[in-house]
């Protein structure tokens, strides 16, 4: 079935210049590009894209994590893009990331290094529809 997904390349994969290699990746596998968008996000379209972790410990430190810098908003399109991009990401933790996966390559092993994960994959086709809302009003 063809899908739609919503890759972000957070601000650390961005500021590492690591958007290109993320695209390829996106484009090896066979997915296209529908939208992409080069924006610095705001709090409001982050509360509303990390909804569902508000409250957790981890969530105002990721709110201002991802609204410190430009990101590299992009829609995807092909089969099963939602789980087959989750997949090319890898696990959330880069240190437990397989290696091939792109947070098992380039994410780090220090810092904050889960939070700082490079990259953001829709895990739904709702989850998907909702997040191309706020990052892609116009995208029908
Ligand atoms: P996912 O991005 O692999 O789907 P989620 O559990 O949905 O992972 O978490 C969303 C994002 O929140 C993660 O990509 C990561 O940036 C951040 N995050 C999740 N858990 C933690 C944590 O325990 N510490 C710091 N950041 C976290």
């Amino acid at each position: 079935m063809t899908e739609r997904s919503l890759v972000l390349i957070k601000p650390d994969g961005f500021a590492r210049g690591l958007t290109g290699a993320v695209l390829e990746r996106i484009e090896r596998k066979g997915y296209r590009l529908a939208a992409l968008s080069v924006l610095t996000p705001t709090r409001e379209m982050l509360a509303e894209h990390y909804a569902e972790h508000d409250g957790k410990p981890f969530y105002e430190p990721l709110v201002a994590f991802m609204s410190s810098g430009p990101v590299t908003a992009v829609v995807i399109e092909g089969e099963q893009c939602i789980a087959g991009f989750r997949s090319l990401a890898g696990a959330t933790d880069p240190t437990k990331a397989a290696p091939g996966s792109i947070r098992g390559d380039f994410g780090r092993d220090w810092g904050n290094p889960v939070q700082e994960n490079i990259v953001h994959g829709s895990d739904s086709p709702q989850s998907a529809a909702r997040e191309i809302a706020i990052w892609f009003p116009g995208l029908g």
